[in-house]
């Protein structure tokens, strides 16, 4: 295990213990702890891990696989904050090693609000990160997977995993426009993530789902909750497709777990139920968080881990 990521009251931390790394996140709603296993572990190798945590910034990694987090403290902007923070990140999963990032989550305080020159504080962000990465000379075709939600209060948590080896294949929903190919109207700069990234290990074929709502081309739908429940849906099942399209050998996908996140409380249990017998996941591996969503007419994203096997599992 590389990581517990802790969802519970008090400032945003990054620790050491026994050669993992916590990541604490400010939550009023729930007590969540996620376990960080790595998507190769077998039970007779447990591989020794190493653990670092200066200033804001925290990792761990056993050989091959990184996480690495980073808490950007809040100001009345930003943009500068964040792409010095992803430069910083990104550089140092490069120098550990650990150069094929693929999989990266963001936790934006009021993330709907304002900063101090009136842009919403989730587009200020996006900006800083577009400047990182078009600093670090990423093309925006092999972007990592990612998720950007809001937290009540604070800056930003950003976390991430990453590997040696594979590089990951990126997956596009034909359904959407690239999030990184957004039009102008929606920010300053695109979000830069691509939809889904898959990387094959002696286990399976992972595939990572970025936080997927109700958006076709680039535009939302949000009539009400069912038709955002079952946009959302049809958007997770196609990019499933398009992973089993590239990937012909890999004939049965099983859902590893989703995260749910619901903009407003009285949802949870519809939008729960509706992903949980959609994807055939069990309640313990589909939590749910209260969050604000990027686009404030959305009320729900859901994002997941899928494995991708050869044969069926009895
Ligand atoms: C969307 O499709 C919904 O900015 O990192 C989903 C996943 C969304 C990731 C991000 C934003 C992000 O545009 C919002």
């Amino acid at each position: 295990m590389l990581a517990v990521v802790h969802y519970n009251h008090g400032h945003p931390t990054l620790t050491c213990n026994n050669g993992v790394l916590h990541v604490c996140i400010p939550s009023t709603e729930t007590q969540l702890a996620e376990y960080w296993y790595v998507p190769d572990q077998t039970l007779h190798q447990p591989r020794q891990t190493e653990c670092h945590v200066t200033g804001n910034e925290g990792w761990c990694a056993d050989g091959e696989n990184l996480f690495a987090a980073c808490l950007i403290p809040d100001g009345p902007e930003l943009a500068h904050a964040s792409k010095q923070a992803y430069e910083h990140l990104i550089q140092l999963s490069h120098t550990l090693g650990y150069i094929n990032i693929y999989r990266i989550w963001n936790y934006i305080g009021s993330i709907n609000a304002p900063n101090s020159n009136g842009l919403e504080r989730y587009r200020d962000f996006c900006l800083g990160r577009a400047e990182a990465f078009e600093t670090l000379n990423y093309a925006p075709a092999s972007l990592p997977a990612a998720t950007g939600i809001g937290l009540q209060e604070g800056g930003v948590v950003v976390f991430l995993i990453a590997r040696k080896t594979p590089q990951a294949t990126n997956i596009e929903n034909p359904l959407q426009v690239p999030a990184y190919q957004y039009p102008q109207r929606y920010g300053p700069k695109a979000p830069s993530f691509a939809r889904a990234t898959a990387i094959e290990t002696q286990t399976g074929l992972y595939l990572y789902v970025s936080g997927t709502a109700s958006i076709r081309n680039h535009v939302s739908l949000c009539q009400n909750l069912n038709q955002q429940i079952c946009i959302t849906i049809e958007n997770i099942q196609t990019l499933l497709e398009e992973t089993q399209k590239k990937f012909l050998d890999f004939t049965h996908v099983y859902c590893d777990s989703l995260k749910i996140y619901v903009r407003h409380a009285q949802d949870t249990e519809a939008v729960a139920d509706a992903f949980q017998n959609a994807f055939c996941v069990k309640p313990e591996h589909s939590p749910t968080l209260i969050s604000d969503i990027c686009r404030k007419e959305l009320s729900l994203e859901v994002e997941g881990v899928f494995r991708f096997q050869h044969d069926p599992i009895l």
